[in-house]
């Protein structure tokens, strides 16, 4: 008898390498990537198990293949967990991520062609929110809205004057880089006044939507998407939940309007990671997130950065490098080279390109499964500090790779697994 991972090793050293690399570069460093997360091992043997091989297009119990009965009872579990854990109406957990979660909205509930107000991708929203680079922004017209220049924070009588200067089908919010709490009970308020729908993203705070730690903003929403992996600590995919008057068209849309087969192995592993988040510790590891990423914020500050609107209310922050005369480019090449991971990120008002950036966005989930605490939060903070002060320093950079990796050490990922 031999370990999936033995037959990988005796099959494929390549790629068992890979992944070996990969464990180690987890184990060893400080993921700070604010939309990343260690799940459980539960949900690594899930993802990673033979439910890979079925094709199971449709739903439960209505399936276009035979041999679906199993697969028929995982996709049971995790909706029946997800509806408990959000308390919607109806939810789909076949998007294989959230860019197809907020497609199948899209094209379920709108025309092509049809107005969409979101948040602007420069100020914190993200590339389905209507880039113009993306399906969103070459299918729909989309307008925007930002954050105040002085504050940093969504300006909703903004979103007010541009929801009744357009008169959008659908309003948008959620973003993947805004560090505020977004206020679904506001924006449904705005839609409301043009007769809009109203859908949220909350890919990056759904673990903290589902522990209750934000305003629920499924009683709001016509539509709720979001991804399965990020506070919420998933295997890497999607979901959409909606208003039973929308279910049938959703489920049309997602299969057969843009995929196929669903991932049955990612479905099973979605239906773990619900189990785990209905638990009480899920929501004590939720206030820690908040916790930890208040302590890092503040540590921060009181080293002189300069945190878009002065803090957080979420599990991310965004810092503005410009008063320190420095890129996101800059920092995260030389964070990353000291063990500490982070994205670049544009802030609002950014005068560099994308690839260049004058911020960088962290995030506290990872971190924060791993064990870390505040004091944790205030070394990350001076570490950061110091190679903010001399970034191309190499031997700088080298010991605080020894010290971050001693740090680790004491915070093992996947102590108990074999
Ligand atoms: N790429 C994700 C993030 O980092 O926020 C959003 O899709």
């Amino acid at each position: 008898m031999k370990t999936a991972k033995q037959f990988l090793a005796e099959t494929d050293p390549e790629i068992d390498s890979a992944c070996t690399g990969e464990w180690r570069r987890q184990e060893e460093g400080i993921e700070l990537i604010a939309s990343e997360n260690v799940v459980h091992p539960a949900v690594l043997a899930a993802a990673g198990s033979v439910l890979t091989n079925k094709y199971a297009e449709g739903y439960p119990y209505a399936r276009y293949y035979g041999g679906c009965e199993v697969a028929d009872i995982a996709e049971d579990l995790a909706r029946d967990r997800a509806k408990r854990l959000f308390g919607c109406e109806h939810v789909n957990v076949q998007p294989h991520a959230g860019s197809q979660a907020n497609m199948a909205v899209y094209l379920s509930a709108l025309q092509p062609g049809d107005t969409i107000l979101a948040m602007d991708l420069s100020h914190g929203g993200h590339l389905t929110h209507g880039s113009a680079v993306n399906f969103s922004g070459r299918l729909f017209n989309f307008v925007h809205y930002g954050v105040r220049k002085e504050d940093g924070r969504i300006d909703m009588d903004e979103v007010e004057k541009k929801a009744l200067e357009h008169k959008p089908r659908m309003i948008v919010c959620g973003a993947s880089a805004y560090p505020r709490e977004i206020d679904a009970e506001a924006f449904r308020k705005a839609a409301d006044k043009v007769g809009a729908l109203l859908m949220f993203d909350i890919a990056h705070i759904a673990g903290l939507v589902a522990a209750k730690l934000h305003k629920d903003p499924v009683p709001w929403c016509d539509f709720v998407t979001t991804t399965t992996h990020k506070t919420l600590r998933g295997p890497r995919g999607g979901m959409v939940m909606c208003r039973a008057e929308y279910a049938k068209a959703l489920d049309k849309a997602i299969f057969p309007g843009i995929q196929g087969g669903p991932l049955m192995h990612i479905i099973a592993a979605k239906a773990v990671a619900f189990k785990l988040a209905l638990e009480p510790s899920f929501r004590d590891y939720q206030k820690q997130i908040l916790v930890n990423a208040k302590a890092l914020a503040d540590a921060l500050m009181g080293y002189g950065f300069d945190l878009v609107s002065k803090g957080t209310d979420n599990h991310m922050m965004l810092i503005d490098l410009r008063n320190k005369g420095l890129t996101g480019k800059v920092m995260e090449f030389a964070l990353n080279e000291a063990g500490l991971t982070v994205n670049k990120n544009t802030v609002p008002f950014d005068t560099e390109k994308p690839t260049v950036t004058s911020g960088i966005r962290l995030g506290t989930p990872a971190v924060t499964t791993r064990g870390f605490r505040e004091p944790e939060m205030k070394r990350i903070a001076a570490w950061i500090d110091r190679i903010s002060k001399d970034p191309g320093n190499e031997s700088l950079r080298g010991a605080i790779k020894v010290e971050v990796k001693e740090l680790c050490s004491k915070f093992p990922l996947y102590a108990d697994l074999a």
